[in-house]
């Protein structure tokens, strides 16, 4: 019977734009795992989707001044869009805000409540009496019971990956203003992962050979002090509502409804698909293999509470592999976007290069087993040695000897066993390559398939092809029948990593690209080649820094979110200004409005046609943006911007509280 593979990525936060530590993190490897398990011909589908709950949205939103759901709509799409364009083949790509989603964590929070996995219990909740607010977990920071750590945070301690409740810190404060919080009782709900402790045990100990040490390790850390109920409601409004009497005006905890997040996605899948009840079979059936990438902060969440809240609910498959990976950092130092310290995703499109070429450092670089780090110097090294000079030359140069002395025909030959062994290579490295990836070693995988096109490179130069040509023709032609066949065979290795450059090969070759299966002599004698052309750019010096300075910038979408100082601010010429005269623009909601400014008349076109009528606007005294750059709008010109407090459905202009004169400047 067919394997049957579901892949999951961890669900990013959509609160900023991804870097390429997001990528190598998990979206990559998720992504090369599930390419090469439908390469395998194991039915798979890869789920993915965005996380928009909890207090990384609520906060950033905060900042930004837009609701939740307008920062989750507007990143969403950013997320997307970066994961399309680097290849992430993701079957579905859904968001934990949509009602599917909802739903589902519903049911399955009132499965594991009539299941008596929930009980109430009443916290003490930290409040800042400064800041007059419950304080969400992440906004209590102290120092971590455990380890020591400082800076640790009311959920987790940064430095020892330990899960807390703000209450188990020592010393806490408020992050917003430093102030020690007092601890109010609130009525909460809990999931009873002491009554599953057992189970759990038992489950991480039966994994303790399949995972790698640091994921067992770590769930073993953190079982071996004990389980405590955990609690999974939150006093804050956006998130999934709670069906419960008494607890409507509560939200689930985040990590509570993310990993269900899973589920649902795989739902929408089959519903995409055509067939709704599809999703059962990956996640209701004991066949299925269940593979979570996540990066190794998210460990506990998915060796432990995961796992806990699918046993408690009892109708889900467990996962089979948990994948965590470590840190890819950037030049000696942390990736940091206010610092513009990496390389920033939104960029990579202008650079100008393929996104096969960022696929493969960033696979070099997957932090399997250590944190890792990316350098210019060896990004330029890998691709000019491996791409360009090992699997890119080797195409390229058995290509062209096909097109220009065999009139782009694959040429026959007559196999001797030393021809016959190197033939076979792609059968032998496709067994080992395989075993590699299902183990996650994915690295590792790549370094073999580069290994095969330096064994193909030097077959091709011990064999002399371009004499032979002259003096044995029948010689020449056998190591082009072999080279042929052997570029077809990378080609399929090469898929899972670098789907472009396979799907070029192939055409180049003129043929379709097969499955695992099509491995081995798939080229006969005879076959007719396309018009080869190399496949990947040398990069000189000059290329790397102008990749370096663009790939760095942080985008205006990241600056929108920044803190600005007085004199950013100041670079605003804000004046008060008096309507002489509006007039509404035919067929459209812009008003053209005559202003005067400290005795300087100015013309500017606002949208508010829906909201104010000439007649309300004429005589009010207003604030606008003096040094706008001027814009033409529907062939006006339009010299200033007026200020206005803004909701989906209302538009309230700013006013002056009382008489003074226009031009006064507004600070
Ligand atoms: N959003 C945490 C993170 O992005 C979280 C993962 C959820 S996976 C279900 O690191
Ligand atoms: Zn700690």
């Amino acid at each position: 019977m067919k394997k049957k593979i579901l892949v999951t990525c961890a669900l990013p936060y959509v609160n900023n734009v991804p870097h390429i530590g997001n990528i190598a993190g998990s979206h990559l490897p998720s992504d090369i795992f599930a390419r090469f398990c439908r390469l395998a011909g194991y039915e798979t589908v890869f789920i993915g989707g965005s996380d928009e709950h909890g207090t990384p949205i609520e906060v950033s939103a905060e900042k930004a001044g837009v609701t939740p759901k307008e920062l989750c709509d507007k990143y969403y799409e950013i997320h997307k869009g970066i994961y399309d364009w680097l290849d992430i083949s993701y079957d579905n790509f859904s968001r934990t805000s949509l009602p599917e989603h909802h739903k589902t964590t519903q049911e399955f929070f009132k499965k594991i409540y009539e299941n008596g996995y929930i009980s109430e219990g009443v916290l003490k909740l930290p409040y800042c009496e400064k800041d007059k607010r419950i304080l969400p977990d992440r906004y209590v920071e102290g120092v971590c019971p455990k380890c020591g750590y400082e800076n640790a945070r009311g959920d987790q301690c940064e430095r020892c990956s330990t899960l807390l409740n703000p209450d188990e810190l020592n010393e806490p404060r408020c992050a917003i203003c430093g102030t020690r919080p007092v601890f109010r009782k609130v009525k909460h709900l809990f999931l009873n992962l002491d009554k599953l402790e057992p189970q759990l045990r038992e489950w991480i100990k039966s994994k303790e050979k399949l995972w790698s040490s640091q994921v067992v390790n770590m769930a073993m850390g953190w079982m071996g002090e004990g389980l405590k109920p955990r609690c999974i409601t939150r006093d804050i409004k956006w998130g999934v509502k709670i069906p419960l009497k008494g607890y409507e005006d509560k939200v689930f905890y985040v990590w509570f409804d993310a990993p269900i997040g899973y589920i649902s996605s795989t739902k929408e899948w089959a519903k995409k698909i055509g067939k709704p009840e599809e999703w059962r079979r990956f996640w209701q059936e004991d066949d299925s293999f269940i593979f979570h990438f996540i990066g190794k902060d998210n460990i506990p969440f998915h060796t432990i509470f995961w796992p806990g809240m699918l046993l408690a609910c009892g109708e889900y498959t467990l996962p089979y592999r948990v994948a965590g990976l470590q840190y890819l950092n950037y030049e000696g130092d942390k990736i940091s976007k206010s610092k513009g310290w990496g390389v920033f995703c939104e960029n990579l499109p202008k650079a100008g290069l393929s996104s096969d070429i960022w696929r493969f450092y960033l696979t070099l670089l997957i932090p399997e087993t250590n944190d890792t780090e990316w350098k210019w110097k060896e990004f330029q090294e890998r691709v000019n040695k491996e791409l360009v000079g090992n699997l890119g030359n080797f195409i390229y140069r058995t290509f062209s000897f096909i097109q220009r002395n065999f009139e782009s025909k694959v040429p026959e030959g007559e196999l001797e066993d030393k021809d016959e062994k190197v033939i076979d290579l792609g059968k032998e490295y496709a067994e080992v390559i395989s075993d590699l990836i299902w183990d996650i070693h994915l690295r590792d995988g790549l370094r073999k398939v580069l290994e095969l096109s330096d064994r193909g490179n030097k077959y091709f130069q011990a064999n002399e092809p371009w004499k032979a040509v002259k003096e044995n023709r029948k010689k020449a032609a056998t190591t082009l029948h072999v080279c042929a066949n052997l570029c077809y065979d990378l080609a399929v290795l090469l898929s899972p990593y670098l789907p472009k450059s396979s799907h070029e090969i192939c055409r180049q070759l003129n043929v379709e690209l097969g499955d695992m299966r099509s491995i081995g002599r798939r080229i006969n004698a005879g076959h007719k080649i396309n018009e080869p052309k190399p496949l990947f750019p040398k990069l000189g010096d000059r290329d790397i820094e102008d990749l370096k300075k663009v790939t760095s910038q942080v985008s205006e979408l990241d600056k929108l979110f920044e803190e600005v100082d007085y004199q950013y601010f100041s670079r605003l010429d804000l004046r008060t200004a008096k309507i002489i005269k509006a007039e509404r623009i035919k067929n459209s909601d812009l008003v053209k409005i005559k202003v005067d400014v400290g005795g300087r008349e100015k013309q500017l076109i606002a949208g508010i046609g829906k909201h104010y009528t000439p007649e309300e606007l004429n005589g009010k005294s207003i604030v606008i943006v003096n040094n706008m750059k001027p814009r033409i709008i529907k062939g006006i010109k339009s010299e200033a911007m007026l200020l206005a407090a803004v909701t989906p459905k209302k538009i309230s202009l700013i006013t002056t509280d009382s008489e003074i004169e226009s031009g006064s400047k507004v600070e």
